[in-house]
């Protein structure tokens, strides 16, 4: 259903999704309050460049995978949400450099973001659902989820941790992307985490391998490989736009179309790497 081609596909990709961090001078952030929360150091700064990561989905076909070797062999793993390693190595690996989260995660107390462990392991990138193209200003008024507070109280314990506020403008670029390759409207809802942290990953990587986003053989209706909990929509998407999500991806993937199948595994240049 796309209509560019893989190749304009992934320059607009670079030339129009502009990933980066909320930073000290940034609009509202930029009084006296914030500059002892947010990480002085910009991302890039932060880790310098990679050269192969891997994008772990959550979903439940990474069950019984035998993934977890493979994707240790890369330079950076990125991993979503509340997604543990510990139990779940052989499958999922056990290296965590990056883990996104939504901010419904940081704000929601049964979550237990302050409190888990878990959390505590590598760089932290949280997001929030703006309206569609806001200024940072108006959605800074009103975000999706309140988690500014919770943002700061895991600042405050874990000073030394890198915890970024993506900034959400890159959501809606996108999200235009998107709707402009697909012969349906889309739900105006932003793409899901997964969809958020491949294109991160492409920013600060030379080769993304992302598994189990589109479905192998393993495929179920189990949501996440860590619960037992069974959702049709995890895969297919709801709330988020993420059957497109996953029809841009399968168009620009330049693995095996049989590694789909087998590992779950699409591999993407990063952007750095692309001649456009
Ligand atoms: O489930 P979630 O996503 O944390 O999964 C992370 C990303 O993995 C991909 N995925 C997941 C399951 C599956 N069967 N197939 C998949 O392809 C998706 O790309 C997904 O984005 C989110 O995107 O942030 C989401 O978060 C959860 C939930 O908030 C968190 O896990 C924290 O508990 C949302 N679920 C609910 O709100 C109930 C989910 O809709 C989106």
């Amino acid at each position: 259903t796309a209509k560019l081609s893989p190749e304009k596909l992934l320059c607009q990709l670079r030339d129009r999704v502009n990933v980066t961090m909320i930073h000290g001078s940034d609009g509202p952030f930029n009084t006296s309050e914030w500059q002892m929360y947010l990480p002085r150091k910009n991302l890039s700064q932060e880790v310098g460049h990679f050269r192969q990561c891997a994008v772990v989905s959550s979903a439940g076909s990474l069950k019984s995978s035998h993934l977890g070797p493979e994707i240790d062999t890369h330079d950076a793993v990125l991993r979503f949400n509340g997604a543990p390693t510990i139990g779940f190595q052989n499958d999922v690996g056990e290296k965590t450099t990056v883990r996104l989260v939504n901010s419904q995660l940081v704000t929601v107390e049964e979550q237990k973001f302050l409190t888990d462990t878990l959390y505590n392991t590598g760089i932290l990138i949280v997001w929030d659902p703006a309206p569609y193209h806001a200024e940072i200003n108006e959605w800074y008024r009103k975000p999706d989820y309140s988690f500014f507070a919770n943002y700061k109280v895991y600042r405050t314990r874990h000073p030394e941790q890198p915890f970024y506020i993506l900034n959400p403008k890159m959501q809606w670029q996108l999200w235009d992307i998107l709707q402009e390759n697909s012969l349906e409207e889309i739900q105006p809802n932003p793409p899901s985490s997964g969809m958020l942290g491949i294109v991160i990953m492409m920013t600060l990587c030379d080769e993304v391998d992302v598994y189990e986003f589109l479905p192998s053989k393993r495929q179920t209706d189990i949501c996440h490989y860590y619960q037992r909990y069974h959702d049709r929509a995890c895969t297919m998407g709801a709330y988020h736009p993420l059957l497109f999500e996953k029809n841009l991806v399968k168009h620009i993937n330049q693995g095996q179309n049989e590694l789909i199948y087998t590992h779950g595994k699409v591999t993407l240049p990063g952007f750095r790497n692309m001649h456009c």
